[in-house]
């Protein structure tokens, strides 16, 4: 049954030096649960056994997958349960602890699980919490709000899954533990001590025997520690990683404001539209509310929803209601105000988000996760009491707060402007014949072969480095486009309107096939369409936004294999008159040690020949010159010298523009010499994405991707 036996490594990784024999004890237990011959266990163990059995022989049912997704559900499961006991408003302090020998400590301030013994099963509830499934009637239970809704099924699952477990639970002035081998306590639960103090502490090493994985991942842990911590405000959640003693790793995680909080940390970096963010917690038909959100200067949407403190990443009812009710609310307030005159049209969805960051949270009774992933909210009840509270509280804000209504309301009417001009621009531009008749463009230095096969099209970022270019190419069969790099400063715009750009205009008229209705392969001029940009971001960000154009209009070019990426050097290496060039900082360590030790020793240098001789000649001169020999001194000064040996001279290029044309010719566009990359269909596919996701319409949301995410090394400790 468990797919994963390691029974010897686990003893030995086993802090509790747990015995082969031990070992193979519980294993022949667990598989043969009904067999009531065991010397070692007692009848109860049996039944306690039974009760965890359906866990260990399907774990994917309770954990979703024995891979490192479900080792981390293992904590999730067990964090989940001290934020209930946050959420029922006894603990403050949540600490998580990743501790040596794959081992996890969680530890809450709250009431402590109760141990008193249960009159029916004659057990500590402790001991039936932790090893019975569905235990302790706390998920699910009237009025109870719960945190986890496939979860929930909690400790006793992470103990079954467990090589090893204890739990240490102070509370009526005592101290009580009781440990667990694969879901089998070691011994009853016991009082080892007294105690003023009151909390519950889960510590487990998950089972080898379950587990293709065991190691955790702090950006896992810390990602969903936050997430809690922002929607159960007040609470503190503090993480350390002690698995490496000499560096040890902490984090903690407080917010006041709860999603509030979140929507700020979501906006970090980028300007606000509205310094008074909205915020609502409402209760309506036994459901909990909570929203926040705002407008900042940027056409994408930023959506966080949660059900019951799980994300739901593909939203649902809650996120539908949400939806629904801001658009009405902007809607009817657009109109109330005169924003929106009687023959416009309403605003629709589109436009009311765009630039919105909104944290939705909501808890209710029994949650319903859809999809193939379950990341998305089923309960249509959720749907209309976010719609009823959102309704009513965005109206009330919008009233109370005009100065903010009318910044939000006056950027979602220029988004649903912007929407209708796109409409128009991409009506104008695709329609047929746009692109008829146009000549060449005059930046254009066309090759003079007419057969598409044998020609290709540069296209250079910047003017410098296009005059580089033109010079060094093969006339015959090169042709070369420059294009401004700045076009995507001034280009503002979706892609649709960049096709009105002139220098996009002439790319798409030098290639020749037209767009749109008009495509047509066979008027392609170059079988190779080669971008050469810079090896910079400027040059990363032009490459990103022309693979996206060519996906999205000249996608059978890709397709056919016409598209490639050009390799220029990143490094000129240089000693004596030896010149090589390096794409990449390893092929540079090469390159350099080659040419150090190729040089002649003095004792060799006698007997070379002529051309030995003008090469070593050629070495002393320069040694005259500027002895330092630091790596990376530019282009002139001469050689250093180690070991008696001469290091070469490196230079890095920064630019295209810092190549001459001879340089450039060789490196790059001379087919003997050059790499080219061809541009796989997945390749544009995912610079589309790229473009859209991340880059958004324009610069700015690039900058402030950047700045969100500077910021969130700084602001991690709050
Ligand atoms: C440290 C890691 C994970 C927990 C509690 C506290 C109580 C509890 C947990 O009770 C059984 C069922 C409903 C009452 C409840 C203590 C009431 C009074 C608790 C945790 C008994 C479960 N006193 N803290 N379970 N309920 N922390 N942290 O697991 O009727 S679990």
């Amino acid at each position: 049954m468990e797919a994963n036996e390691k029974p010897t490594n686990m003893a030995e990784k086993d802090p509790k030096k747990a015995s082969k024999a031990e070992d193979k004890q519980v294993k022949k237990n667990d598989t043969l649960s009904n067999t009531k011959g065991s010397a070692t266990y007692s009848a109860k163990d049996i039944f306690v056994l039974e009760g965890l059995e359906p866990v260990r022989k399907r774990p994917g049912m309770y954990i979703g997958s024995t891979g490192t997704s479900g080792l981390h559900h293992l904590i999730w499961e067990i964090v989940d349960n001290a934020i209930d006991e946050a959420m029922a408003g006894y603990a403050k302090n949540i600490t998580v602890e990743l501790l040596p020998d794959d081992a996890v400590a969680v530890r809450d301030d709250g009431r402590g699980m109760p141990v008193d013994i249960h009159p029916q099963t004659k057990k500590s509830a402790l001991e039936t919490i932790m090893t019975t499934l569905h235990a302790g009637g706390k998920f699910g239970g009237a009025g109870y709000k719960v945190s986890g809704g496939l979860h929930g099924v909690g400790a006793s699952v992470v103990n079954a899954l467990s090589q090893w477990t204890k739990v240490e639970v102070e509370r009526d002035g005592g101290m009580f533990v009781q440990e667990y081998k694969r879901g089998i306590p070691e011994y009853k639960v016991k009082k080892v001590g007294a105690s003023k103090r009151h909390g519950t502490k889960v510590s487990f090493i998950p089972d080898a025997q379950i587990f293709s994985e065991l190691e955790f991942s702090d950006r896992t842990i810390l990602e969903r520690l936050r997430q809690q911590a922002y929607l159960t405000k007040g609470i503190r959640i503090n993480f350390y990683d002690r698995r490496r003693a000499e560096a040890p790793f902490f984090y903690g995680f407080y917010f006041e404001g709860g999603v509030l909080s979140f929507v700020k940390f979501l906006a970090q970096g980028k300007n606000k539209l509205n310094e008074d963010i909205f915020y609502v917690e409402k209760e309506m038909e036994h459901m909990d509310i909570e929203c926040a959100f705002l407008y900042v200067d940027d056409t994408r949407v930023t959506e966080m929803s949660f059900a019951n403190n799980i994300h739901t990443p593909e939203g649902g009812m809650h996120l539908t209601g949400f939806r629904s009710a801001l658009t009405r609310s902007l809607n009817n307030y657009a109109r109330a105000e005169g924003w929106l005159k009687e023959k416009e049209e309403n605003l629709t969805s589109d436009d009311v988000r765009e630039g919105l960051v909104v944290v939705l949270s909501v808890k209710l009774r029994d949650p319903q996760f859809e999809g193939q992933t379950k990341a998305k909210l089923g309960n249509p009840e959720a749907r209309t009491a976010t719609e009823a509270v959102i309704n009513e509280a965005f109206k009330d804000f919008l009233e109370k707060h005009p100065q903010e209504a009318k910044a939000v309301i006056q950027k979602v009417i220029l988004s649903a402007k912007a929407r209708l001009a796109a409409k128009a621009a991409r009506e104008t531009v695709l329609r047929k014949g746009a692109f008829e008749g146009l000549t060449l463009p005059g930046k254009l230095a066309d090759c003079t072969s007419k057969s598409a096969a044998e020609s290709e099209l540069f296209i250079v970022e910047g003017d410098s480095a296009g005059g580089s270019a033109k010079q060094g190419r093969n006339r015959h069969t090169q042709a070369i486009l420059p294009l401004k790099g700045k076009i995507l400063n001034v280009e503002r715009a979706r892609l649709d309107k960049m096709l009105a750009n002139n220098e996009v205009r002439s790319l798409v008229v030098a290639i020749g096939t037209a767009i749109g209705e008009e495509f047509n392969m066979e008027k392609l001029r170059y079988h190779k369409i080669v971008i050469m940009t810079d090896a910079d971001v400027d040059g990363a960000h032009i490459r990103t936004l022309l693979l996206t154009l060519f996906y999205r209009y000249f996608k059978e070019v890709i397709e056919q294999g016409y598209v490639y990426i050009a390799q220029p050097p990143l490094y000129r290496i240089q000693l004596g008159k030896t010149i090589r060039y390096a794409f990449s900082d390893e092929e540079k360590e090469k390159v350099s040690a080659e040419l150090a030790n190729a040089q002649p020793t003095k004792a060799a240098k006698a007997g070379k020949g002529a051309k030995a001789k003008d090469a070593a000649e050629e070495e002393e001169a320069a040694q005259e010159g500027d002895e330092d020999g630091s790596v990376g001194a530019g282009e002139g000064s001469a050689e250093g010298k180690s070991d008696g040996k001469r290091q070469p001279n490196i230079q890095r290029y920064k630019g295209l523009g810092e190549m001459n044309p001879e340089q450039l010719w060789e490196t790059t566009m001379n087919p003997e010499n050059r790499v080219l990359k061809r541009v796989m269909i997945q390749d544009a596919e995912k610079a589309d994405h790229l473009f859209t996701v991340l880059m958004g319409d324009s610069v700015e949301p690039r900058k402030n991707f950047i700045q969100a995410h500077a910021a969130t090394v700084q602001n991690l400790d709050v």
